[in-house]
């Protein structure tokens, strides 16, 4: 199933719309999404899996910058169900964002809701996927942003463009999954596969059938809309024989750079350029997908999903047999699982566009400066419970020692009504309560708090946050997402972070501008942003068994003083909790 498409990027469909232009409105996109149970078999079985419309992956969300985007979600599946808008900035639309328990309660079966947003400054690639315990494992797909009709790229027009959307299968129920883990205190069994646009690929028993393969033609610029939708897993990227120039991340332009690997957490999307040989080069090539991890071994699915880039000989057509089954294959060589030097490395390359059309407006002051933990922990056995975590405890997530509590009502309901007491708290720690060497040996008590927490943000306040990754329970990449927001990356390190030394060597200039990022292994990175969208926003991270621990927390930015501040009404269709 390979998902391809052409775009109208012919030079005399540019010029005409390029007259249009001034006379261009911006479109309505509208969309049904029908939420259903699909059987779908992979690896030799067969399994009922919670889909849109039938597909796997979900249908692609296009759109140009500046539409509105119009999703009507019918849930016909015996699970409650909301989808998000990943990296989509939601400008005063927060009752679209998607969060279960967050923006909005569930949509329970038999119900719906119409999720309408205009795409306002961002072109690139991001995704949609459910939001609500661990139903993203199936249901997801690609949101394409094209730029504003008539505005080219800022780099080469590509011939063709495809997305490449990297997941993760399980033989089991997922929500057994997860379920059994939450019930027993222990980790959760890894996936059986990765799949790339849902095909798992000829290096797993049983599923050579199942393999997506990128056609191509000799001499020509494809551009891959890469997106990691795994549950719990950062990967490595890469294609034999044919280096990738990257040239947006999370649908932000980005300084263009060519290597042979990419690495991307789950939540980030990553726009590269291929160019093909310039002959037909009689061989294909195997595109690999492996994890990156620093977990101990038997924690995370260590298998490698491969693809195949073919190319087309120009004589063939569908209907005649292939030319030459028997050309010589090339793999490309990943980095060894646990690289963080290599991911490090690779993250110090990314940058801002920053051009004169595209700037980067990084807040050159701070008005709020927070510090906060992010890592595993314990919750202690109670009386009789099942606890099959690190020493006869169970498995725990925080950020500064507080594993979030999702609330039975969505907060930006609670907070938009006034009715706020019982549902959540405004102080959520701006630091960690008890200091301790982070990245050196853990101390002896690693049990965390719950909590309902919010940090509560003015309107437009200028925000910086270090994310310090503690080495409690093993030193972990975890990739921190945020809902509502871009954010510059001014800096990163290894260590605990050091508040008289690192400012100095931030990068103020060209920061790289993202929604997700890796909070290195052991080590910090420093993020800022502008809390210019009234509403609460979800922070956590987004490998799912993370989340499902309470690695996440929410900042609720207050309205301010301009009609064009406030949050709106919600739409009368929200769902009730
Ligand atoms: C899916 O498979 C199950 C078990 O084989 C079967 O009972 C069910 O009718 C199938 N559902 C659909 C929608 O085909
Ligand atoms: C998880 O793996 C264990 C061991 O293989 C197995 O017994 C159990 O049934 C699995 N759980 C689920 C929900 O599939
Ligand atoms: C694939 O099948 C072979 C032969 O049946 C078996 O030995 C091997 O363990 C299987 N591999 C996986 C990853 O299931
Ligand atoms: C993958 O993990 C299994 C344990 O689940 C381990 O036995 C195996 O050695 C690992 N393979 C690699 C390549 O790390
Ligand atoms: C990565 O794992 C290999 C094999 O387990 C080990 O030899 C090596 O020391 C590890 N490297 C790092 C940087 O942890
Ligand atoms: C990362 O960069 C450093 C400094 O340039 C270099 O010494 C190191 O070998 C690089 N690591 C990898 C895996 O490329
Ligand atoms: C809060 O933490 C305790 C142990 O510290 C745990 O037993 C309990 O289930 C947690 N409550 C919630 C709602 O997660
Ligand atoms: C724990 O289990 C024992 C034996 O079944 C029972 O007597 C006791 O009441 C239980 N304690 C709690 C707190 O449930
Ligand atoms: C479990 O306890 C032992 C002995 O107290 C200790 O050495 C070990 O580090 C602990 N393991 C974890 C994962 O906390
Ligand atoms: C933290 O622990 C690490 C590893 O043990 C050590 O190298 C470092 O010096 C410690 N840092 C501080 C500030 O104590
Ligand atoms: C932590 O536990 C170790 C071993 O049980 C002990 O030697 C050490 O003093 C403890 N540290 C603290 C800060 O309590
Ligand atoms: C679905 O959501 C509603 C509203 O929050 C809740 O009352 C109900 O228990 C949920 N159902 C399931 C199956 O989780
Ligand atoms: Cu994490």
């Amino acid at each position: 199933m390979a998902s391809s498409y052409f775009l109208p990027c012919s030079v005399l469909l540019a010029v005409l719309v390029l007259l249009s232009v001034n006379a261009a409105e911006a479109a309505i996109r509208e969309y049904q999404f029908d939420v259903q149970m699909t059987n779908v078999t992979r690896l030799c079985s067969s399994k009922s899996i919670v889909t849109v419309n039938g597909q796997f992956p979900g249908p692609t969300v296009f759109a140009h910058e500046g539409d509105l985007v119009v999703v009507r979600v019918v849930n016909h599946v015996p699970y409650n169900m909301s989808i998000h808008w990943h990296g989509i900035r939601q400008l005063r639309s927060g009752w679209a964002d998607g969060p279960a328990y967050i923006t909005q309660c569930p949509i329970q079966s038999g119900q719906s809701y119409v999720y309408k947003f205009t795409i306002t400054g961002q072109r690139g690639t991001l995704w949609w996927h459910a939001h609500i315990s661990w139903l993203r494992a199936t249901v997801y797909g690609p949101i394409v942003i094209l730029p504003k009709p008539g505005v080219p790229y800022p780099f080469p027009a590509p011939h063709k463009e495809v997305p490449v959307i990297l997941g993760e299968w399980w033989k089991a129920d997922t929500e057994a999954v997860i379920s059994q883990a939450l019930q027993t205190g222990g980790g959760p069994n890894v996936s059986d596969a990765f799949t790339i646009n849902g095909l798992p690929g000829p290096l797993y028993n049983c599923s050579a059938k199942d393999t997506f393969k990128l056609k191509v033609q000799p001499g020509k610029t494809y551009m891959l809309r890469i997106i990691n939708a795994a549950l719990n897993d950062e990967l490595f990227f890469s294609i034999a024989g044919h280096p990738l120039t990257v040239v947006d991340v999370d649908a932000v332009y980005v300084k263009p750079f060519t290597v042979d690997t990419i690495t991307i957490t789950p939540g980030q999307t990553t726009n590269v350029l291929l160019t093909t040989k310039p002959s037909y080069p009689g061989a294909t090539y195997y595109m690999l997908a492996a994890p990156y991890s620093t977990a101990a071994s038997g924690t995370f699915d260590n298998t490698t999903v491969a693809g195949i880039l073919e190319y087309e000989e120009p004589w063939s057509s569908p209907s005649a047999p292939a030319f030459n089954k028997n050309l010589p294959v090339f793999k490309p060589v990943l980095p060894q699982i646990n690289d963080t030097s290599f991911v490090s490395n690779y993250t110090a390359k990314l940058r801002s566009l920053a051009s004169a059309q595209y700037p980067a407006n990084v807040p050159q002051t701070v008005d709020k400066s927070f510090f906060f933990t992010v890592g595993l922990g314990t919750h202690p056995c109670a009386v009789n419970g099942t606890c099959q975590g690190p020493n006869g405890s169970r498995f725990a997530a925080s950020i500064n020692n507080v594993s979030f509590v999702l609330p039975t009502t969505a907060l930006l309901q609670a907070h938009f009504t006034g009715k706020s007491r019982g549902v959540y708290a405004p102080n959520f720690p701006v630091a960690p309560l008890v200091p301790f060497n982070y990245t050196g040996t853990p101390p002896n008590n690693t049990n965390v708090m719950n909590g309902t927490k919010l940090v509560v943000l003015p309107y437009g306040a200028t925000v910086e946050l270090v994310m310090q990754g503690t080495s409690i329970l093993g030193a972990e990449s975890h990739p921190l997402h945020l809902h509502g927001f871009n954010f510059f990356v001014v800096g990163q390190g290894f260590g605990n972070f050091d508040p008289a030394k690192d400012p100095a060597k931030y990068n103020l200039v060209d920061p790289v501008e993202r929604n997700t990022i890796g909070v290195p292994a052991a080590g910090w990175v420093a993020i800022r942003f502008r809390a210019d969208n009234p509403g609460v926003w979800f922070m956590h991270c987004h490998l799912e068994v993370h989340v499902s621990w309470g690695l996440k927390m929410a900042w609720l930015v207050l309205d301010g003083d301009k009609p064009n501040e406030k949050l709106l009404p919600p739409p009368s269709d929200l769902p009730k909790c």
